[in-house]
């Protein structure tokens, strides 16, 4: 073997060494249908995030109009106009850890930047139950449980626990946001039991997307970045499951709720920087038909 190519070997064998998540943190995650990671990212980044987030928010902002403003909250980061927040998908403190969860063969999904001028009710991100899928997220401000923190029912990614939370009924009722569960009962979302992440800007939480999630104590507006993985289909339930996800989300965003612009741009999409990984998850998304 050339040396040169040794030596990128050697050096990639000892990055993903140093992601590599631990089986005991498998275990928690397996268990508990999340995972906490600490300060993944550096103060100096956490800024150049922040700078990125501000710049391309504002931006977006001055093209719509009132009514589009109201609804604004979700934009992809596959964009030119955030290049370094890009840059993290394909990033080993990103992707060893999700690829360990649901496969090396993974695809990147949905991953946006996202500004919460309001709560977040209880639920959970999929009705998907067989296909794994996962969510990074990372709140670029200080949160604990009055302020903002993301809240999870550890366990209920999982039968029965997810289950009985749809019956009884604590999901959102859609015509007035407010869960059935909740309305005809004395407790608020905040006393529902569960675990809360109160980080700080670059730690990260991985949870499987059925993990029953949210967030109360919104002061200003939150804003998160999140990146997420779906497992390559391996059963036919899953399969089919994911033939249904193609067909609800279209075409432009991968996404039901309105996100604003395509979660691919052109720019991304031509990869002139040749990553190997990016190339993997383009073939694969355009095969599945999300693109
Ligand atoms: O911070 C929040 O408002 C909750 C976010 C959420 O539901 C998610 O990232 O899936
Ligand atoms: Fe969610």
């Amino acid at each position: 073997m050339n040396g040169d190519l040794s030596m990128q070997l050697d050096s990639m064998i000892k990055i993903k060494k140093k992601f590599t998540l631990t089986e005991r943190q498998i275990l928690h995650f397996e268990t508990f249908g999340f995972l906490v990671r600490r300060q993944v990212f550096k103060p100096e980044e956490i800024e150049k995030i922040n700078e990125e987030f501000s710049r391309r928010r504002v931006s977006i902002l001055a093209e719509l109009d009132p009514k589009e403003k109201k609804n604004f909250r979700t934009w992809p980061i596959r964009n030119p106009g955030t290049p370094f927040i890009a840059s993290l998908l394909e990033d080993p403190r990103i992707y060893v850890p999700s690829e360990q969860l649901v496969g090396e063969d993974s695809v990147l999904f949905q991953s946006n930047c996202n500004s919460y001028s309001v709560d977040t009710n209880w639920h959970s991100d999929t009705k998907y139950r067989h296909l794994r899928s996962i969510k990074n997220v990372m709140y670029l401000q200080p949160t604990n449980g009055e302020c903002g923190a993301l809240r999870l029912i550890p366990g209920s990614h999982k039968s029965p626990l997810y289950d009985e939370l749809v019956r009884m009924g604590l999901d959102l009722y859609v015509d007035d946001c407010e869960s059935f569960f909740l309305k005809d009962s004395d407790f608020r979302g905040e006393d529902i039991p569960c675990y809360i992440f109160s980080s700080q800007p670059g730690d990260i939480i991985i949870f499987n997307q059925s993990t029953w999630h949210a967030a109360y104590g919104t002061s200003d507006y939150r804003r998160t970045c999140t990146f997420n993985f779906i497992g390559n289909p391996k059963t036919v339930e899953e399969s089919q499951e994911l033939h249904s996800m193609v067909e609800r989300a279209g075409k432009h965003s991968f996404k039901e709720l309105p996100v604003q612009g395509p979660q691919c741009h052109p720019q991304w999409l031509a990869n002139s920087e040749g990553n190997i990984r990016r190339a993997r998850w383009i073939n694969k998304l355009r095969k599945l038909g999300f693109l």
